[in-house]
């Protein structure tokens, strides 16, 4: 359940963001088709214009026709195109409800649960500690570093102490609203080791620009370790 959809076609399109997560070659996956087929269209129907505009055009001895489209042979022009168009716009949104099930509404059963916090302006994680189990007494808190084993599915819980922020990183193609009041949850398999960024991507004052952080996603080794190092007791 927690294994991509499908196999990524073209890796890395923005290099400043690798993908890290189990789901995000389904979402580069998802844009790049939808870029795919928009610019077919877009070159398509500039291209039909522009051969029209010449071809039509006032010549010498021919005035530039009128072309209003009411003449059945001329509105198959719109509607054939239309239809296709449609049938384009289906193809995009099964592909897109399948990613967004595996992404979103499926969550696979977690190795570890954490626990998201923002506020202005930063972000607090809440890890489970030696124990293995979250609110107890040696949960390791944690101000702007998140940190996570490679290959476990995490699950987290997250919430906003006063406004809206939203829980990104980049590197997993995740997003997460954080809303006051509401816990939401979600999950993330890590592939890689290594540090990358988390953002919040929801204007949320004057600070909301440095409300940066990392998520931190160590070897099983490295990650025990941080635990026994950093665990109240
Ligand atoms: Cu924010």
């Amino acid at each position: 359940m927690n294994e991509p959809l499908f196999p990524h076609l073209v890796e890395s399109i923005n290099l400043n963001s690798p993908p890290v997560s189990s789901f995000a070659g389904d979402i580069d996956n998802l844009i790049l088709i939808i870029g795919i087929i928009v610019m077919a269209w877009f070159f398509a129907a500039l291209g039909l214009f522009l051969y029209f505009v010449v071809k039509f055009r006032e010549k010498p001895g021919q005035k530039s026709m009128r072309i209003d489209g009411y003449n059945p042979q001329h509105k198959r022009w719109i509607t054939y195109p239309h239809n296709a168009v449609l049938v384009f716009d289906v193809i995009i949104l099964i592909l897109a409800v399948r990613v967004w099930n595996h992404v979103k509404i499926d969550q696979p059963e977690p190795n570890d649960t954490v626990k998201v916090i923002g506020q202005r302006w930063a972000w607090t994680f809440q890890h489970a500690g030696k124990d293995g189990k979250l609110d107890t007494v040696d949960d390791i808190k944690t101000a702007d570093e998140l940190h996570v084993k490679v290959g476990d599915v995490v699950r987290f819980e997250g919430t906003s102490k006063d406004v809206l922020h939203s829980f990104s990183v980049p590197a997993f193609r995740l997003k997460q609203d954080m809303i006051p009041g509401r816990w939401n949850s979600g999950w993330f398999k890590a592939q890689k080791t290594g540090t990358y960024d988390i953002q919040c991507t929801e204007i949320c004052g004057i600070g909301h620009g440095v409300m940066f952080a990392r998520v931190v996603i160590e070897s099983a080794e490295d990650h025990d370790k941080w635990i026994a190092a950093n665990s109240p007791r």
